[in-house]
């Protein structure tokens, strides 16, 4: 697949095959941009003993904070200073399929040393941001494993401003590498597997000709805003102040954890977009993806490590300190005591969500080490395929529909659409409503409701935003119906 999917993309580089969008067939008229992205290599220094070449935006890890205003259009030439195609994808936002930045809704490739200008009216209002959307297989120089990605706000209307300062936090590894080592079972949900979920599981693995694991992605080098725990400058805080953070796992593949000792955070917004019911948590839990905001409350006064729950990763940078002014010393970290993340405590307490027109399930099964070595994943017994690029799925203008997905696998998936937000309406077992997200974590062999509103026509992505499952299979593409 990943061997298909680089020819294709050099097939349509070189014969010009690249899909058609409105303004790119039109004769551009160049507006003067109001923000300008270089992609290229640079070099970003983790620390002074970890310097990575990869590619960026802008020569500079994470890409530049763009602040956009909700409703206001905006313009941004973006250069390919690379060999490669590349693609912008603005996640998050209710943009039209061409310029969404996906080529398989039929957004434009930027070409290799060429560029492109798109414009756009940002919404909606909240944490959002720009990422690549190329696939890239084997290739762990492609896609999400490199920098490009950063943070995008769109500042709203009105802003509710509850807090003293904004800081952003931008968790990223590098130094990606394959392995054997299978599956790490991760329970940081909350819920019980699902015994029929686990039999199928169970039943794909048995009828498996490949009894090796299939790749996974491993790091050596974690880090936040591009930098490694202990070589960055602390966030420096003062007493009684309140601090709103908007934390963005920027992972290719991994689901982070943040914890900040003798704190908690009080979560307002997820992936953007302001929660029913904020609530106090000792550990944010983000999968791929994901973007929490969460105030914390600086009443603690010290030097702190703000850091990952795993000890290998914090160890090896993922983290950054938090200083209160006038304190001094080593920084300390604790460990938390442990919790499960249940994105359910946020939502609106005695609301069932509306019923949807229709309900679409998605079964996902993973065929064990299939393609070449690596996992491939099926939804519904199909792996998507970069060839046919058929829409599996139509929707009508207008109506509201229920995606269940059921996992038959014991990998935690976050899950994302394209274009829309979602209402979760259904997570470990119980029924929801009231948070609205673009990414969700579903858990090993459990199952998960959300609901959209087909309001936004033209083709659609879904995909798990983990690269290897999205580049493996993992992927479906949503059309309208013409009536
Ligand atoms: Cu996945």
């Amino acid at each position: 697949m990943s061997l298909n999917r680089r020819s294709f993309l050099k097939l349509a580089g070189v014969a010009g095959l690249l899909p058609q969008s409105g303004w790119a067939a039109d004769p551009p008229i160049r507006a003067k941009p109001d923000f300008t992205l270089h992609i290229g290599a640079g070099l970003v220094e983790l620390a002074p003993e970890h310097i990575v070449s990869t590619t960026l935006y802008n020569g500079q890890f994470p890409g530049p904070l763009l602040r956009f205003k909700e409703g206001q259009r905006v313009v941004v030439d973006i250069f390919n200073d690379t060999d490669t195609p590349e693609l912008v994808h603005w996640h998050g936002q209710w943009l039209p399929s061409d310029v969404d930045g996906a080529s398989e809704e039929g957004s434009p490739f930027v070409p290799p040393h060429g560029m492109q200008q798109v414009s756009f009216v940002p919404r909606p209002s909240g944490f959002r941001f720009y990422h690549t959307h190329v696939g890239a297989g084997g290739d762990l120089n492609r896609g999400t494993y490199t920098g490009q990605a950063g943070p995008i706000y769109i500042e709203p209307k009105q802003d509710p401003g509850a807090y003293d300062r904004e800081v952003f936090l931008v968790l990223k590894e590098f130094g990606p590498t394959f392995s054997r080592g299978g599956d790490m079972a991760m329970d940081m949900l909350v819920g019980a597997p699902d015994e029929a979920l686990k039999r199928m599981g169970t039943l794909a693995d048995e009828t498996s000709t490949r009894k090796t694991k299939g790749f996974e992605v491993g790091y050596d080098l974690f880090s936040i805003n591009g930098q490694m725990l202990g070589h960055s400058e602390p966030v420096r805080v003062k007493q009684g102040e309140r601090v709103l953070f908007h934390v963005l796992n920027a992972s290719a593949t991994e689901i982070r954890s943040l914890a900040l000792p003798g704190h908690t955070f009080k979560v307002v917004a997820l992936d953007g977009n302001p929660v029913p019911n904020p609530a106090d948590v000792p550990v944010l839990w983000l999968g791929t993806a994901e973007r929490v905001s969460a105030l914390v409350e600086m009443k603690n006064p010290g030097v702190w490590v703000m850091g990952d729950v795993a000890d290998d990763d914090r160890q090896h940078g993922m983290g950054i300190v938090v200083a209160y002014a006038n304190k001094a010393g080593a920084p300390r970290w604790s460990h938390p005591k442990a919790s499960r993340w249940d994105y359910t405590l946020f939502g609106s307490r005695g609301v069932l969500p509306s019923a949807p027109h229709e309900t679409i399930e998605m079964t996902i099964v993973k065929r064990n080490a299939a393609l070449n070595g690596f996992n491939q994943w099926t939804i519904n017994g199909q792996a998507f395929s970069m060839e046919a690029m058929q829409p599996v799925f139509k929707v009508h203008q207008g109506r509201r529909y229920r995606l269940k997905f059921l996992n038959a696998s014991d990998d935690v998936h976050p899950l994302h659409l394209h274009r829309h937000s979602f209402e979760l309406t259904r997570f470990a077992g119980r029924p929801t409503a009231g948070i609205l997200k673009d990414v969700v974590m579903l858990g090993g062999f459990q199952e998960l409701e959300v609901d959209f509103v087909a309001d936004n026509p033209g083709p659609t992505l879904f995909h798990c935003h983990q690269q290897l499952h999205m580049d493996f299979g993992f992927m479906a593409l949503l059309d309208y119906a013409s009536s």
